[in-house]
């Protein structure tokens, strides 16, 4: 079972107190203050991994804390600092703090903190000066408070493969990369989300299929949306065995809107699926009626190859919409004032 949300409690060391001493000795029986620094306490750090299943790590102990930083000693000896907790932490994942703010782990192997030490109390030696010889001052060192932390892995996809349960969305997947994600020919084989990379090197998630009312909690449910909720472009599945293709494409659509409309709003490639199932006729009808760019069929290599094509031009090339958005120009998306712009603009005039 892929862990993909969870809730766990986490304490950063506290740190240490500093000391208060004077030196003494047989032949120095008043010698000067010589009270250490605490040790600061130990850190809590999450690493990016790879590995989406890590937050399985988290599935029974909910409940961390680093090590505190130990007191400081005499003869100016300063306290050890406690040892930082360091979690290997799926990248994708957005760590939601208690008092609302959050920070997500980007990249492999990226270090962030994710509560800090205590700082350790200064010795009375740090408090001496030439006004103040003998300082009976100290510190003591920095509580941390329990924190509570949410943690929601929304996987980084490049592509992601939407459509109902049975529409060829996992064995699409599997040829297009070579992920081994679970085939049958039954609604909900697929449970949680597959990942596979591509000839091209882009990450495809495959998603439980979704059917109507997956918002109000139908089915699996609607939350692996947030799988895809990331990616430059969905794959919208639609097999050629659908008893009416149009109303399961519509289907979707109205589930991704209530997900979010900036997904439904998504890149997509309509794909028609089990085109062998079909003939050539057939097939050209059925493009026809829910918009298809392309039929593919598993047993059909020629098909699997062109739709990787057509998926890596697509990631090339940025959407109209999307460089509107960036370059202000809701006619032909060039930069204002560009000389490509200007021709448009004539064109069009
Ligand atoms: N004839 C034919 N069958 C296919 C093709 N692609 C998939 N299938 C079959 O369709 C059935 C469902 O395929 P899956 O890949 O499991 O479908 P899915 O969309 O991942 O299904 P869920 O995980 O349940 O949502 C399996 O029996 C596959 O063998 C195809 O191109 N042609
Ligand atoms: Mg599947």
């Amino acid at each position: 079972m892929l862990i993909d949300e969870t809730k766990i409690k986490i304490k950063a060391g506290d740190g240490g107190d500093g000391m208060m001493h004077f030196y003494r000795d047989r032949h120095r029986p008043k010698g000067g203050p010589d009270g250490g620094n605490g040790g600061n306490g130990g850190i809590v750090i999450f690493e990016g991994v790879d590995d989406i299943t890590a937050l399985k790590q988290f599935r029974f102990k909910k409940r961390f804390f680093a090590e505190n930083g130990e007191k400081g000693g005499t003869n100016q000896r300063d306290g050890k600092n406690g040892e930082d907790m360091i979690f290997k932490i799926p990248i994708g994942t957005v760590v939601n703090y208690d008092n609302g703010t959050s920070v997500e782990i980007k990249e492999k192997g990226e270090k962030v903190i994710i509560v800090k030490g205590g700082k350790g109390g200064k010795g009375n030696h740090a408090f001496r000066s030439s006004i103040n010889t003998t300082p009976k001052e100290f510190e003591e060192g920095e509580k941390k408070e329990w924190r509570n932390l949410f943690l929601q892995l929304k996987l980084i996809a490049d592509v992601g493969l939407i459509g109902l349960p049975n529409a060829g969305k996992s064995s699409l997947l599997n040829e297009l990369t070579r992920a081994k994600a679970r085939v049958a020919n039954y609604p909900f084989t697929t449970l949680e989300p597959n990942l596979g990379v591509s000839a091209g090197k882009k990450i495809i998630a495959d998603i439980p299929g979704l059917i109507e009312g997956a918002s109000m909690g139908k089915g699996l449910g609607f939350k692996f949306l947030k799988h895809v909720e990331r990616t430059k472009l969905l794959i919208h599945c639609v097999p050629a065995d659908s008893g009416n293709p149009k109303k399961d494409y519509e289907v979707i659509k109205e589930e991704l809107k209530r997900y979010s409309e900036a997904l439904a709003s998504r890149k997509e490639i309509i794909v028609l699926t089990k085109s062998d199932l079909l003939s050539k006729k057939e097939i050209d009808v059925f493009i026809k009626k829910i918009g298809a760019k392309i039929a593919v069929s598993i047993l059909d290599g020629e098909s699997i190859k062109k739709l990787s094509d057509l998926i890596h031009k697509s990631l090339l090339y940025p959407s109209l919409r999307f460089l509107q958005r960036r370059t202000g120009c809701y006619v032909c998306g060039r930069p204002q004032g560009s000389p490509l712009q200007k021709t448009q603009n004539d064109r069009l005039n």
